[in-house]
């Protein structure tokens, strides 16, 4: 069966829960496993996402310059800007950064130990063009296994008009990252790019993420992906959050994160220090 983008709804109750039914999970946790992404539609507050919209609209105004330029560093392409979010603990929220249906996930796919190393976002500016295919770590695409899973969370409703990212579904796959990682454009990048005889030869199969606010991408960070462009008069600002083991946090200093200090005492899930 061709592999498709899966979508599984967070039923009022289970908002309610904190908990999606097993049968919602298993559904979520298999379709990532086999697609390497999967949504989860509704599993944010819309209004947390609005405060961070509001925050991150105004820094990506303040940053611009007279020419129409970033200051925010940017990745492959002008306009698809690293944007993190405020480090204001007013605007660090439980459903985003200790999400419990995207724990659970996480947990049964790349292990117990996983947690939050990053937290971060992208943001599709307007008049982008396509970013090149790429996958967000080299060193990802030498795992047989999944260990680091990339959640984002857009804070707009997200369609092609506005860049919605596009996935080569599938190319999770070991032996397809491991082809391609022989051939990388700039083998030596921790971003690499997917070279063209790699993306030729490869059998994923290329999809559109749109969601509605609310809504949750989670993705393998081996697979393939790239942002798109924004035709849209407006940014398209994408919470990118990467969860890992607990080497890949120690290597991304995960104690360091700005609100990590003022949010810890708080919460018990991915924060918890070991
Ligand atoms: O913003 C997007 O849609 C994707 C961004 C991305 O993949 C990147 O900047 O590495």
């Amino acid at each position: 069966m061709p592999l498709t983008l899966q979508r599984v709804t967070v039923t009022f109750d289970e908002r309610c829960d904190g908990r999606l039914s097993d049968n919602s999970h298993q559904r979520a946790a298999n379709a990532l496993r086999s697609a390497g992404a999967v949504i989860l539609e509704g599993a944010v507050d819309r209004a947390h996402l609005n405060v961070l919209k509001t925050k991150m609209d105004q820094a990506w105004t303040q940053q611009r310059t007279p020419i129409g330029g970033y200051t925010l560093g940017f990745n492959y392409v002008d306009g698809h800007l690293q944007q993190d979010p405020p480090d204001d603990p007013d605007c660090i929220f439980r459903d985003i950064v200790d999400n419990p249906f995207v724990e659970r996930i996480v947990h049964d796919l790349a292990g117990k130990d996983a947690r939050l190393a990053v937290y971060t976002g992208n943001t599709n500016s307007p008049g982008t063009a396509a970013q090149p295919l790429h996958s967000d770590s080299g060193k990802a695409l030498t795992e047989l296994e999944v260990t680091r899973l990339v959640t984002n969370i857009p804070l707009v409703n997200v369609t092609p008009k506005n860049g919605a990212i596009e996935l080569w579904l599938g190319t999770h796959d070991a032996d397809v990252c491991d082809k391609a990682r022989r051939e990388l454009v700039g083998a030596n990048s921790i971003w690499p790019m997917i070279a063209p005889r790699a993306i030729d030869e490869n059998p994923g199969i290329a999809v559109r993420a749109n969601t509605k606010l609310g809504d949750v991408l989670i993705r393998d960070q081996r697979l393939w992906h790239r942002g798109m462009p924004n035709t849209s008069e407006e940014p398209r600002h994408m919470l990118a959050l990467v969860h890992g083991a607990e080497d890949f946090c120690k290597q991304k200093g995960v104690r360091k994160m700005p609100f990590y200090g003022a949010c810890m005492a708080g919460f018990a899930g991915s924060f918890k220090a070991t």
